[in-house]
């Protein structure tokens, strides 16, 4: 992020893998965001997601694969998140595709597919955490070109994130920050989507 002192950010607090009770009593029930270290030691997922063996397992899947030219999905945020455009493609040529790095002239994004219901195979390659339940929990697979940038949004259900391969940041607000965050209008689809772009926030547009 170009124009945020990120020295002015406070840090999440990292904790390995604390007991339920500890989790939920000081941080769920708080709305207290955590790192929880070693959550994901016994995963298969670790050693086992190769680009090869996730195109052994699932290569045949036909995916929507989300695509930008400016690397922010949706790439009009104003737009909201209907002005995604997709383009439909097997797992294993998408593999192929994002392996070309540098050369590429978009950004792809396999966005939010549910892993039980495309890749059941790849369940059993994950634990689930003991902190929630699996009869009411979702557990969806994304994977990035690389450099894809989520404009801030609300999510209506608590998340765990689970990065299995390379790394993520995660920029989150809190509940009272909302109103300065200039959501979309109420009542939209896009009421969870803010306008503000957090990698070049535009403050002459954002005062006026
Ligand atoms: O990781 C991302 O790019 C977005 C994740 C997200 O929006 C979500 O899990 O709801």
């Amino acid at each position: 992020m170009e124009n945020i002192d990120l020295t002015k950010i406070d840090k999440v607090e990292r904790i390995q893998r604390p007991t339920r009770e500890v989790f939920y009593r000081d941080f769920f029930f708080r709305s207290k965001p955590i790192i929880i270290t070693e959550a994901m030691s016994d995963w298969r997922a670790l050693s086992l997601w190769t680009p090869d063996y996730l195109k052994s397992v699932i290569g045949t899947v036909l995916l929507p694969i989300a695509v930008s030219s400016n690397g922010i999905f949706p790439c009009d945020p104003e737009k909201g998140w209907s002005s995604t455009c997709y383009e439909e493609m097997e797992f294993r040529n998408y593999i192929d595709l994002i392996s070309l790095k540098n050369e590429l002239k978009k950004t792809y994004y396999l966005q939010h597919k549910s892993i039980p219901e495309k890749f059941p195979v790849l369940a059993n390659d994950l634990e689930y955490p003991e902190y929630f339940n699996k009869n009411n929990t979702t557990m969806n697979l994304w994977i990035g070109s690389g450099g894809n940038f989520t404009p801030i949004h609300y999510d209506f259900a608590p998340n765990f994130l689970a990065q299995v391969k390379g790394q993520k940041q995660v920029v989150l607000f809190p509940p009272t920050e909302s109103a300065r965050l200039y959501p979309l209008p109420l009542h939209s689809e896009n009421a969870n989507l803010s306008r503000v772009n957090i990698d070049k926030p535009d403050l002459q547009k954002l005062t006026a």
